[in-house]
């Protein structure tokens, strides 16, 4: 691990324990435990190795080459002998003796172990873990002394942790993503897909996932605080703070509590009050008011405002004996879904307005968890502001994430859908399991909840879904699926959403995603959230997406391959580059994918004639498809109120439904998703004989006085006939503006042989511009385009210039670097058109801009 990567680590630890930098050294101090760590197999091998510290078993193996790379040919199957046995990390750290002297207190702080662990401070056992997603605090100073002290970690294997329980229970839960044959993952509370996915590897690691440190202090430690907006208009809010402080000390220790809220550097509120802190958990709460609020608003419909809040406990002398802070957002978010007509709406409504959501789902970006770091989560938020996004939904087959990821939903007003972490199988609801999966929403849930940016919880993925109509009825025995369905009531309907109300009350539960909806079963679509398999299980077409009246879609998707210099990292030999071989095949998780995806790709191109073409064909019809069907969603608002595609990004170089791959390279699915999910867009619809246009908008203000221009156009850039219609864009929502015949524009052109310009301009601007097909892309007489290319480097930029000689459909720059970020790719380019793209790479070379190649829809057949 890097440096940098460690002094980032030390700041978000800071940021996470709440401490400010420049505290008080007398009253507590935080020191990372990273250093001198070893690992070895527990009681075989003696020799310890250096190890990483956050990190797990299967990255410092790797690091001593004890494992092939796991992301590369087919080495996932030589590493799976790691989950099987047990490993001992340890280390040593010095305690101060004037410490000793001064502190009352000293915890170890461990934000993540992953799983089953037993912690040792010189020898002697103080705690036990069993779920990676809690993370705990033991007060050690009775087992630690002046000068050295161990601290060892020792890592039961996962496998033969839950083994007892699997045999006691004697059920394979349904887990199929659980690529092994006994369905271990459901009895752990450790992340599903390391178990295997259907776009991931197995890896069922081990380890000390997040940071762990000591803290020092006197009696006193804030443990929580957080606030809540009770009601905000443009005068005033009304806000609760609610702080929760520790004493140790059997003595009640009285103290000043000062906190104060600031915007921008301006404070806007501050309350003193005197405290008197009894033994055990102190809780106070304060009314809060704020004249004017600068109201947090997601990307796209303003500014996400945040509020500073700094906690501060003094001694009578003044002296800190803690502090905190956090950032607050005044907003109001709320999930709106109640029976009507059409079956049960489901929108979010925030600060009063409906909202359409355009987003996506989140998986974790590694198998490795510790080597995601901040450069990754930015990149990520990135990519979603840039594509006009304005919610996400982290999935429950992976993690809780990490503090940064909401910090930066919060900064960059980024809605989250959060899961529990439960998905496609059913749980067993013993005692022990309860109590665990207690702690863990609690935990997650107090961690959590001072984010402005979480709007939702939700029981699980897909599991209310499974019992269903997963076939799981006539799997297993009927007592058995009784059992199961009665434990899926127990934890989702009554443990889950009562640690929300304890702990949350301000923010709502679902107890699944989807509740009711089932892409099989038409009569259903009407009523609430759904995941619409009917593209890709159900090799449906885009256009269905068109008509079906469905309420929130929050997740639909279809595969595609990632650019072939991705491909090259898993498959260096030539001889794998190829749909068939077995590396290719491992690559590919879903038990139907390929076909699946060749059948998409029949379905609107050529069949592909070499493994290339089939690889950029893969990302057009995913790109095309799910763009199509993005514009479909909000052309039906209000019917349908959401649209997050399946899904943002990779945990390995994979073939999977991703709009980024595991390297950062954007699919043609980013590009298009983007443009799809612009502020305003225009919609054309064919219908029987007639266009049906629409103009779509996000924005909260009306543009009056647009006109929408078609303009027919042959390949060779001339305008065959156009149309004008006046309008105004109307202010969040979707306007039926026009129907025209289609024969009113088209009149007797040969549909195979052009394309409409769209654009709507306002105010002397273009605020949308985009081209309409009549035929598939198959059916296009499209000319041999020649495309040329000139760049230049300025400083770590890449400007290209493109033109065309004649039209060119689905222009592929390919840069030999991976992760590149391309201002634009897969686009179209009509002859006589000029467009630019910028390429902003420290790491870019006149050598590598001189290899970049480009492709375009004719160069496929
Ligand atoms: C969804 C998800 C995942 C899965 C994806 C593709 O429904 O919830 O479980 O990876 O489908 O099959």
């Amino acid at each position: 691990m890097g440096k940098t990567l460690l002094v980032l680590i030390a700041l978000n630890i800071l940021a996470t324990l709440h401490l400010h930098p420049q505290a008080h050294d007398d009253a507590f101090k935080t020191e990372l435990l990273s250093d001198g760590w070893i690992f070895s197999e527990d009681g075989v091998d003696t020799t310890g190795r250096t190890a990483t510290v956050p990190g797990t078993i299967h990255s410092d193996l790797l690091k001593h080459r004890l494992i092939p790379n796991p992301y590369v040919g087919l080495n996932e199957y030589d590493i799976k002998w790691i989950e099987d046995k047990n490993w001992v990390y340890e280390t040593t750290f010095t305690v101060d003796a004037t410490d000793l002297d001064h502190y009352s207190d000293i915890d170890l702080v461990a934000e993540g172990i992953d799983t089953f662990a037993e912690i040792l401070i010189n020898g002697v056992s103080v705690g036990k873990t069993s779920n990676m997603f809690i993370g705990i605090t033991l007060p050690i100073r009775e087992y630690v002394h002046a000068g050295d002290n161990r601290l060892t970690i020792r890592f039961a294997s996962p496998i033969k942790a839950v083994m007892p329980d699997f045999t006691d229970q004697g059920i394979n839960y349904p887990a199929d993503n659980d690529k092994d044959e006994r369905h271990l993952s459901v009895y752990a509370r450790k992340a599903p897909y390391h178990y295997g996915w259907d776009w991931g590897p197995r890896m069922v690691t081990c380890g000390i996932w997040r940071p762990i440190k000591l803290h020092y202090y006197n009696n006193i430690r804030i443990d929580d605080t957080f606030t809540t907006t009770d009601s905000c208009g443009a005068g005033l809010a009304l806000l609760t703070n609610h702080t929760t402080i520790i004493n140790n000390s059997i003595k009640a220790i009285d103290a000043t509590m000062t906190v104060t809220y600031s915007h921008e550097g301006q404070e806007v509120s501050h309350t003193s009050s005197d405290v008197t802190l009894h033994n055990g958990a102190n809780h106070f709460k304060n009314t809060i008011s704020i004249s004017s609020p600068q109201l947090w608003m997601p990307n796209g419909w303003g500014k996400a405002n945040l509020y500073d809040v700094v906690t501060t406990l003094t001694d009578h002398d003044g002296h800190v004996l803690a502090r905190d802070t956090y950032k607050h957002g005044i907003r109001q978010i709320r999930l709106v879904s109640y029976p009507d007509s059409l079956g049960r709406c489901f929108y979010f409504e925030v600060n009063g307005l409906p909202i359409f959501a355009k987003g996506t789902n989140y998986i974790p970006q590694d198998l490795t968890l510790p080597d995601v770091t901040k450069q990754d989560y930015e990149k990520m938020f990135d990519a979603m502001c840039e594509s006009n996004m304005n919610m996400v939904r982290v999935w429950g087959g992976g993690i809780y994430e990490d503090d940064y990821f909401y910090d930066l939903a919060d900064e960059r007003g980024i809605m989250v859908w959060q899961d529990f972490m439960f998905a496609c199988s059913t749980y067993p609801a013993t005692d022990d399991f309860l109590t665990n999966v207690k702690a863990e929403a609690d935990y997650n849930i107090k961690r959590l909840r001072h984010h402005p940016s979480l709007v939702l919880w939700c029981g699980n993925n897909e599991i209310a879904e499974g019992i269903k109509y997963w076939g799981w009825s006539s799997r297993y025995d009927a007592r058995t699926f009784e059992k199961m369905r009665k434990d899926y009531d127990r934890i989702f309907k009554v443990l889950l959403p009562m640690c929300v109300l304890n702990n949350d009350k301000d923010r709502q539960y679902i107890h699944t995603s989807p509740d009711s909806a089932n892409w099989g079963r038409p009569s259903t679509f009407g009523y609430g959230d759904s995941h619409y398999w009917g593209l890709w299980y159900g090799r449906e077409l885009f256009e269905v997406t068109d008509t079906i009246g469905l309420r929130f879609v929050s997740e639909f998707g279809i595969e595609s391959f990632p650019e072939m210099k991705t491909i090259r990292e898993f498959a260096p030999d030539m001889a794998d580059q190829n749909i068939d071989s077995k590396v290719m095949r491992h690559r590919q998780k879903s038990s139907t994918g390929n076909e699946t995806i060749l059948h998409y790709i029949n379905s609107y191109y050529h069949q592909p004639r070499t493994f290339e073409d089939f690889v950029y064909l893969s990302q057009l019809v995913q790109g095309h498809g799910i763009s199509h069907c993005i514009v479909a969603n909000r052309r039906n608002r209000p019917t349908c109120m959401g649209s997050l595609y399946w899904q943002l990004n990779d945990c390995w170089p994979a073939i999977s439904w991703s709009a980024i791959d595991y390297y950062g390279n954007r699919k043609a699915l980013y590009y298009h998703s983007r443009d799809a999910f612009a502020p305003i867009i225009a919609s054309v619809f064919e219908c029987e004989d007639t266009l049906q246009i629409y103009t779509i908008s996000d924005c909260l203000e009306m543009y009056d006085n647009c006109e929408i221009k078609l303009s027919l156009q042959d390949f060779a850039g001339n305008e065959l006939a156009h149309k004008s219609i006046k309008c105004d864009v109307k202010a969040n929502s979707s306007d039926h503006v026009a129907s025209l015949p289609m024969a009113s524009i088209l009149g007797k052109h040969d549909k195979t042989k052009v394309a409409m310009k769209v654009t709507i301009d306002n105010n002397g601007g273009t605020i949308y511009s985009g081209w309409h097909y009549f035929v598939r892309p198959a059916d296009l007489k499209l000319p041999e385009a020649k495309v040329t290319i000139s760049s230049h480097l300025d400083d770590n930029k890449a400007i290209l210039t493109l033109t065309t000689d004649s039209f060119a459909k689905d222009i592929y720059i390919d840069v030999p670097l991976l992760g590149a970020v391309l201002s634009d790719n897969f686009f179209d380019l009509q002859a006589g058109e000029t467009k630019i793209i910028e390429i902003d790479d420290d790491r870019l070379s006149d050598k590598i801009i001189k290899e970049i190649k480009v492709k375009t829809l004719t160069d496929t057949y």
